[in-house]
């Protein structure tokens, strides 16, 4: 087993209207010494918008706006923008978000230069009906019946008179090219699916048709272990390590007591990061604090946000989807522990 130290609580909701509920699941990347965290604001309504905040070190926060600096402007996020990661690719940053409009939960993307100033893209994921995923993704074999389960429109309530679409969340791109390509994961529930464009203008609605038709050959992570075999989701953008990309994503199993959401590790391959290299049979860590088993939602660890400072590896999430804590483990020994786990030895 890996030794994983939970660090507690870095960041409380405050009085401020914008996040007077809850903040929750932060995007983090770091540049010289100082981290930068964007963070899911919740107001009341459950209405979100994301906050930022600066660390002078993993654990200390330097300063904290007052006002979220992304917050819904588009139709396709009139009740929310949630969930952020971010990444810099070629001097850009990049950071996804899922926008919610009340009745569709899917992945856009803002970029920036500088961190200050952004400018939305928009949805990058597929807009896509149940019935016609459907069509596509079984039309070559029997596709996994959670597919069917979580995402089918019966389970969903139609409201507003908007169509209901596939939800489609967790859009988390890799922190460089590979073969020149643009990588992101993606989820549609119950698994990790990956995308590789040259260009964001290739997302068509004709390339996510060929995509669902050849759904098997896209998903890099299915549920396995008792502690993700629900479902799961990425997490963290994924970290470039000798041994593999480094992936840690969260796991959900349905319990007695509801969902528990924990955090988990795999490693795929660095060249090709469809191919999964490894994975922890066992979640490494899980919610056990007080702060984990209670709050807004009950027992979640949702990892979203990590950095590296010399081997210590920190790690932010979302506490009971109210608070934001972190925890922190060897990267080598966790490397170490992955590799002994490695796909081909099972
Ligand atoms: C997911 C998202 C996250 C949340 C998690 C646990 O579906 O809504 O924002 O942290 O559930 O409730």
């Amino acid at each position: 087993m890996i030794e994983v130290k939970k660090e507690g609580i870095l960041l409380k909701k405050s009085a401020l209207g914008f996040e007077s509920e809850g903040v929750l699941n932060p995007a983090v990347i770091k540049e010289g010494e100082i981290i930068h965290l964007f963070y899911r604001a919740v107001a009341k309504g459950n209405y979100s918008s994301i906050g930022y905040c600066k660390l002078s070190s993993p654990l200390v926060v330097e300063s904290r706006n007052d006002v979220p600096i992304i917050f819904p402007q588009c139709a396709y996020e009139t009740h929310g923008v949630e969930d952020p990661r971010i990444t810099k690719i070629d001097n850009i940053y990049y950071l996804t978000y899922t926008c919610f409009d009340g009745v569709n939960a899917l992945g856009a993307l803002v970029i920036s230069e500088d961190l200050i100033h952004w400018h939305k893209i928009g949805i990058i994921v597929p807009q896509i009906a149940f019935e016609e995923f459907y069509r596509l993704a079984s039309a070559k074999g029997v596709l996994n019946e959670k597919y069917i389960r979580y995402n089918d429109p019966l389970h969903l309530l139609e409201r507003e008179g908007k169509k209901i679409l596939i939800w489609d969340k967790n859009v988390i791109f890799f922190p460089r090219r590979i073969d020149g390509k643009l990588f992101f994961l993606h989820r549609v529930k119950p698994d990790i699916q990956l995308v590789g464009v040259c260009h964001l203008n290739e997302l068509t609605v004709e390339f996510w048709q060929h995509y669902f038709l050849h759904l098997h050959h896209n998903i890099v992570l299915s549920p396995k272990y008792e502690h993700e075999v629900s479902y799961i989701g990425g997490g963290c953008t994924p970290i470039e390590t000798e041994f593999g990309w480094l992936l840690i994503y969260h796991g959900v199993h349905d319990t007695l007591n509801g969902y528990v959401y924990s955090a988990c590790a795999a490693l795929l391959d660095l060249e090709n990061p469809l191919k999964e290299l490894a994975r922890l049979p066992y979640a490494l860590f899980t919610p056990q604090e007080e702060w984990e088993l209670k709050g807004e939602v009950n027992n979640v660890c949702f990892p979203t946000g990590a950095t590296l400072v010399g081997d210590r590896l920190f790690i932010y999430y979302g506490a009971a989807d109210e608070q934001i804590a972190v925890a922190s483990l060897s990267l080598t020994a966790l490397l170490i522990e992955l590799m002994t786990y490695t796909k081909n030895d099972e």
